[in-house]
């Protein structure tokens, strides 16, 4: 087994910053590097520049013992391990930027012997280009796709499979997956994981391991999908979808998901696209689901329109700003897309209540003052659009909206 004093994970953010703190509680090293001077001072004061409970204790603990460092320049590793972004372009197609970028940064420090880990979700093949970009980068190192026995470094991919919000014990309790570019590279990041893992670290090759974790997003997309498309049905054949799910789910092999306004966040939404532009004639039900969610926010907009014509003077009130229930992050929200939509549509007036936040981002500070408590919020609507599944609106009993038009998107009222 090999002992790792020193690792270097690039890319400081949702990922990248809890692997670092978690690999430094153990004793090991950690340089953080990261494009961002705002992040960097940030995390070198002990103090973080994300959301994510018990983070913030981790950290300040991994700098005080001088275990973590955060650094614009890298510096020599034994293992560099990259957490960077990896959206998609126009067209839907996977933007392997940011990965690139990554390791010509690293390129000029990695050392014979070194391990080099993936752990941002990619489209099929973004490993094995690692090998050959880096063969480029280094010409004077042997890589594992050049010679399987002697090359000098080691590449794999081992996917982040963390659910935000519980990201500290994801990271330990998760099994994960690790597929090298050869067996000895895998075996190589498997001791790696092994430092702060508490689930299987279970072995595969890169190719696999890059198709699990976008099957696994992919999965959760078709399967809310199907929920999403159940709603539409119900609506249309006047049946409460929350209680056929219950009746349906009683079955012992059939659990249905949430429908919902849409699908947001940062990685249900975009990785089936990466296998959709791998395999885009074969990519058919993952294809369609992606659709269908992504239509989920201009149905549920229709509806609101619809109700708002019953009034003279439409108050609709927006319950619910975040991508998902108890939680701040209104990054790629369809919950914010289909207020915003409200908002600028004129439809009556549209009132705000997200009790996570104060402020909207500043794109949106223009509609600051639509920001409404919820009891306040209560009394002033005729329509009340619920987006988010929040404890604050689960808590409410149907006797208290009974004089409104209610449009549950999540079934907060069953
Ligand atoms: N949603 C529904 N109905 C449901 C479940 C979810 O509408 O029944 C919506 C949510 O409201 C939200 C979106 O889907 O808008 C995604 O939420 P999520 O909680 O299902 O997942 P994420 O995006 O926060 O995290 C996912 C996780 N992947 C899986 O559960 C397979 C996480 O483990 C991954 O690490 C993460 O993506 C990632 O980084 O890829």
């Amino acid at each position: 087994m090999h002992n790792f004093s020193r690792v270097s994970v690039i890319g400081l953010g949702y990922i990248g910053l809890p692997t670092a703190a978690v690999i430094a509680s153990r004793g090991v090293e950690v340089i953080g590097i990261d494009v961002s001077e705002h992040a960097i001072n940030t995390i070198n004061q002990g103090k973080v520049h994300i959301v994510e409970p018990d983070l913030d204790m981790l950290v300040q603990a991994a700098v005080t013992t001088g275990k973590l460092r955060a650094a614009l320049v890298p510096e020599p590793a034994e293992a560099f391990l990259i957490a960077v972004p990896t959206p998609f372009k126009e067209g839907k197609v996977p933007d392997l930027s940011f990965i690139e970028t990554a390791l010509k940064t690293i390129a000029p420090v990695i050392e014979k012997g070194n391990l080099i880990v993936l752990e941002s979700t990619s489209p099929v093949g973004t490993t094995d280009k690692i090998s050959q970009w880096l063969a480029e980068l280094r010409p004077d190192l042997v890589m594992p796709h050049q010679d399987m026995d002697h090359a000098d470094v080691f590449i794999a991919h081992c996917p982040e499979r963390v659910l935000p919000g519980r990201v500290l014990q994801e990271l330990v309790s998760n099994d994960r997956i690790i597929g090298g570019i050869t067996e000895r590279c895998s075996e190589r990041a498997i001791d790696l994981y092994n430092l702060f893992v508490r689930g299987d670290c279970i072995q595969t090759n890169a190719r696999t391991a890059e198709m699990a974790k976008l099957t696994e997003n992919s999965f959760r997309d078709v399967n809310i999908a199907f929920a999403n498309e159940l709603s539409i049905i119900c609506d249309h054949l006047k049946i409460n979808v929350w209680e056929l799910i219950k009746l349906a789910n009683r079955h012992p092999r059939v659990n249905i998901l949430s429908p919902g306004p849409g699908v947001g966040g940062h990685c249900i939404a975009v990785d089936p696209w990466f296998i959709v532009d791998s395999a885009p004639e074969q990519a058919q039900i993952i294809r369609k689901a992606r659709e269908i969610n992504d239509s989920k926010p201009h149905y549920v907009i229709e509806k609101v329109k619809q109700a708002a014509d019953q009034f003279k003077k439409p108050v609709i009130a927006c319950l619910g700003l975040a991508f998902k229930a108890d939680i701040d992050d209104l990054r790629e929200s369809p919950a914010l897309d289909i207020a915003m939509h409200l908002l600028k549509d004129n439809i009556g007036e549209v009132i705000l209540v997200e009790p996570n936040i104060k402020k909207l981002p500043s794109k949106y500070a223009a509609f600051d003052s639509a920001l409404t408590p919820l009891p306040q919020a209560l009394e002033k609507a005729n329509i009340l659009l619920v987006l988010v599944d929040h404890k604050q609106f689960k808590s409410l009993h149907l006797a208290d909206v009974a004089s409104k038009v209610v449009i549950d998107t999540r079934g907060v009222f069953g």
